[in-house]
Parts: structure tokens; C-alpha cells; sequence
């Protein structure tokens, strides 16, 4: 179409209906990728293990808090901006050294951190008790070592330890039994590195020279992500790990093969 001899182009308008629907749209390949117990979870599923059954309430008990805060900071900052606009060219009433208000901001900030220390101490105490061994199905050393891991599944019935090492080219898996307590051994050889299994809501630092300790038990069956979490050097981002949670027959299974390898290799 030709107007006053410039070319006009016709863009067909949306409707507001239209409109409406492309932020939905946009967020549904989002979306659709979370179940609705992770999006309830705030990114992290309930009953995966008994870590995440203590510190899943912690973690949305958190983002409540910041989420109450930040809506009455939030309050606080619109409400002059839009009743207490510049109405004249005066000098504001000035309010330093009102006690009443540097108390409040002083020993409101005070509350908040003290109770999220509290439920923080009372959760990690509970995730950080070591059981009597009596009570532990398995026990796995992980040694981090620049730059991969090395799992040694202990006390697997008659078998001394099964062992399986990684390298940066061969990321190991760490195989665990389904619904039995596993105590988890922390040591490095060389480095500081850091145990972390996100989707399990715990790390824990393999220090050398020093011995951590960790128990859970893994409820779901599936492959999870883990990773190094401490910067550990030139190859850090290259000490990823799986942990393939499988049934009890299928571990028990699994360290057999194992055995038979290393009795393979050595033989
Ligand atoms: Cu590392």
C-alpha cells in the first residue's frame, strides 16, 4: 500500500487476547519441565532422601522469610515514593537519632538471623547424627583426588570392599541401595574438595588429614548429578560424578560384579 508516495506496511494487530498468552507461553517449555512437587519444593523434591525430609521445610521455611521481608522492605520503599512526594521546595523534616527506630532496625535484623540459626543448627544436628553401626546397612569411603572421586563400598557381606576410581575422562558412578542407611566416609589425598549431591540437598568437604562422616538414606530410584563443589584447582569443573540410586538385589548385584573385576585384574 502506497500513502503520500511512502510505502506503508500493514502489521496485523494482535489481540489483547493475544498478548496475554505469550509471557504463559514463554514459561511453559519452563515450566513444563518441573514437576509440581519440585515447584512446591522451591527446585528440590520431597522424600528423595532422609537428608531432604529434614532440610526441604528449612529451605522453604527460608525463602518464606525472604519472601516476607522483601515484600515489607518493599512497602516500605513505595509508600513515601508514592504519598510523600516533593510537594514544596522546604527542607523535609529531619527524624536522626530517633532511638525508637535505630532499636527496631537494629534488633529486628537481630530476630531474623537468630531464628534462621536456630532452625538451621536444629535441622543440621539431626542431618549430622551418627548412628550406632548396627544400624548402617552400607558403608562407602569417597576420596576426592585431583581430579575425580574414588568409591570404596565396605562391609558388603562377605566381600572386603569393592572399589570403583574415576578419571576426568570417565566420570565414576556411585551406585547406592534404595531405602538402606549408608554411611558415607570423606577423605581427600591431596586438596580440599567438596562432596555434593544437589538434588540430595547435601555436601559435605573431603579434607585432607581429616575424616568427615555422613549418613542417609536414598528413598527414589534414578540418576543424580554430583559435582566438587570447592575449587579445587586446573580441573576442577571436571570432578563430576553419578549416583544411580537401585534396589537392593540390583546393588547387591552390582558389588559382585565389582569383586569379580578387581579379582580379574589383580589375578
Ligand atoms: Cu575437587
Amino acid at each position: 500500500m502506497r500513502l503520500l508516495g511512502q510505502k506503508v506496511i500493514l502489521i496485523p494487530m494482535r489481540s489483547a487476547h493475544q498478548k496475554s498468552m505469550i509471557p504463559l507461553l514463554a514459561l511453559s517449555p519452563l515450566l513444563a519441565g518441573c514437576a509440581q512437587s519440585e515447584i512446591s519444593g522451591l527446585g528440590f523434591e520431597e522424600g528423595v532422601t532422609s537428608v531432604n525430609d529434614q532440610a526441604l521445610s528449612l529451605w522453604q521455611g527460608a525463602w518464606i522469610a525472604a519472601g516476607v521481608v522483601g515484600a515489607i522492605t518493599l512497602i516500605l520503599i513505595l509508600w513515601p515514593v508514592f504519598f510523600y512526594r516533593k510537594k514544596d521546595e522546604g527542607f523535609p523534616k529531619q527524624t536522626q537519632y530517633n532511638i525508637p527506630v535505630e532499636v527496631a532496625y537494629t534488633v529486628i535484623p537481630l530476630i531474623i538471623v537468630a531464628v534462621l540459626f536456630y532452625f538451621t543448627v536444629q535441622r543440621e544436628s539431626k542431618i549430622l547424627k551418627i548412628s550406632p553401626d548396627a544400624q548402617i546397612s552400607h558403608f562407602i569411603d569417597v576420596v576426592g583426588f585431583q581430579w575425580s572421586w574414588q568409591f570404596k563400598h565396605r562391609s558388603a557381606g562377605e566381600y572386603k570392599s569393592a572399589t570403583i576410581t574415576g578419571s576426568p575422562a570417565q566420570p565414576p558412578t556411585l551406585v547406592l541401595p534404595q531405602g538402606e542407611r549408608v554411611r558415607f566416609t570423606l577423605d581427600a589425598n591431596d586438596v580440599v574438595h567438596g562432596f555434593w549431591i544437589p538434588a540430595f540437598m547435601i555436601q559435605m568437604q573431603n579434607l585432607p588429614g581429616v575424616t568427615n562422616q555422613l549418613e542417609f538414606t536414598a528413598n527414589e530410584l534414578g540418576t543424580y548429578p554430583g559435582r566438587c563443589n570447592m575449587l579445587c584447582g586446573r580441573n576442577h569443573a571436571q570432578m563430576l560424578f553419578s549416583v544411580k540410586v537401585v534396589t537392593k538385589a540390583e546393588y547387591q548385584k552390582y558389588l559382585e560384579d565389582l569383586v569379580a573385576e578387581e579379582k580379574a585384574v589383580t589375578s
